[in-house]
């Protein structure tokens, strides 16, 4: 049996519900910002996040107006460096809400990674976002010691391709230097959990609203949440469901049973 040696999360939907509130609106400040007439509402920035990270979700947008990628700006920039552009100041809009207390954690979460460290597992982020976003959100909801309390954050733009491959999984555990039967991932969405299993990595669910309808074969565990002792989640296992507070103690099941059962799908 392999010991639970790290916990390595995903950031937007499952550290917090980050995607609507404040991914969605500094993206439609800087689209504001720079004059243009496009405008995301909450249902179609829920079709949009099929395309994981920022630029590549503007360039997605681009190619459904029908612009060639290749296209020039009517103030004659490349499409790229236009959305390059775009997306650094849509990382200003972002961590400005972030820093203004715009979005708490999801609860539960500030109390499991207080626990693992207590117990000793380390921690790591795998995320698509831009890593300026995630320290934003750490010193926001934990301080410093949030951002401290994480051995590594490995982000899309680190890497070759981003999630659903398993690029920035695989540089997390490289960081690490665990293998990855040794860890356990948190995501919240199936282009994540496809990423994390790519790795080899066993992966707990907590959907987020934007994902709860998803498709999360090969998991080890899906859930609505982590739980709080006043709110425990609502979980799926391939034992069955039920009511619990996911804490280290579960997730060291959970991990000790990996590859002995079905998925929880
Ligand atoms: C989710 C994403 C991100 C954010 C936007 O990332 O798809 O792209 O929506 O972030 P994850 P950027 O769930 O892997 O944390 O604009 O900084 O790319
Ligand atoms: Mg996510």
């Amino acid at each position: 049996m392999n010991a639970l040696r790290a916990l390595i999360f995903d950031v937007d939907g499952t550290l917090a519900d980050t995607e609507r509130d404040a991914h969605r609106v500094a993206f439609n400040r800087t689209f504001a910002d720079a004059g243009l007439a496009w405008h995301w509402s909450p249902e179609v920035y829920g079709r949009l996040l099929a395309v994981a990270g920022g630029k590549e979700r503007i360039a997605a947008w681009w190619r459904e107006l029908g612009a060639p990628a290749d296209a020039s700006t009517a103030a004659g920039a490349r499409a790229e460096d236009f959305i390059a552009r775009l997306h650094a100041d849509k990382t200003r809009h972002y961590t400005a809400l972030i820093d203004a207390g715009t979005v708490a954690l999801r609860p539960g979460v500030a109390r499991l990674i207080s626990e693992a460290r207590a117990q000793g597992l380390r921690l790591a982020i795998a995320t698509t976002t831009t890593p300026a976003n995630v320290l934003a959100l750490l010193r926001a909801t934990l301080g410093e010691a949030g951002v401290q309390a994480f051995d590594c954050i490995a982000a899309g733009d680190m890497v070759a391709a981003k999630k659903p491959a398993p690029d920035v999984y695989a540089l997390a555990l490289a960081r690490l230097g665990l293998p990855a039967r040794e860890c356990l991932a948190i995501e919240d969405s199936a282009i994540g959990l496809q990423a994390a299993r790519a790795c080899g990595l066993p992966t707990l669910i907590t959907f987020s609203d934007y994902t709860r309808d998803q498709d999360f074969t090969g998991a080890l565990a899906v859930a609505d949440g982590l739980g709080e002792p006043d709110a425990p989640a609502t979980v799926r296992t391939a034992q069955g469901g039920g009511e619990c507070v996911i804490d280290c103690t579960v997730l060291q099941a959970w991990h000790a049973r990996n590859g002995t059962t079905p998925s929880a799908n």
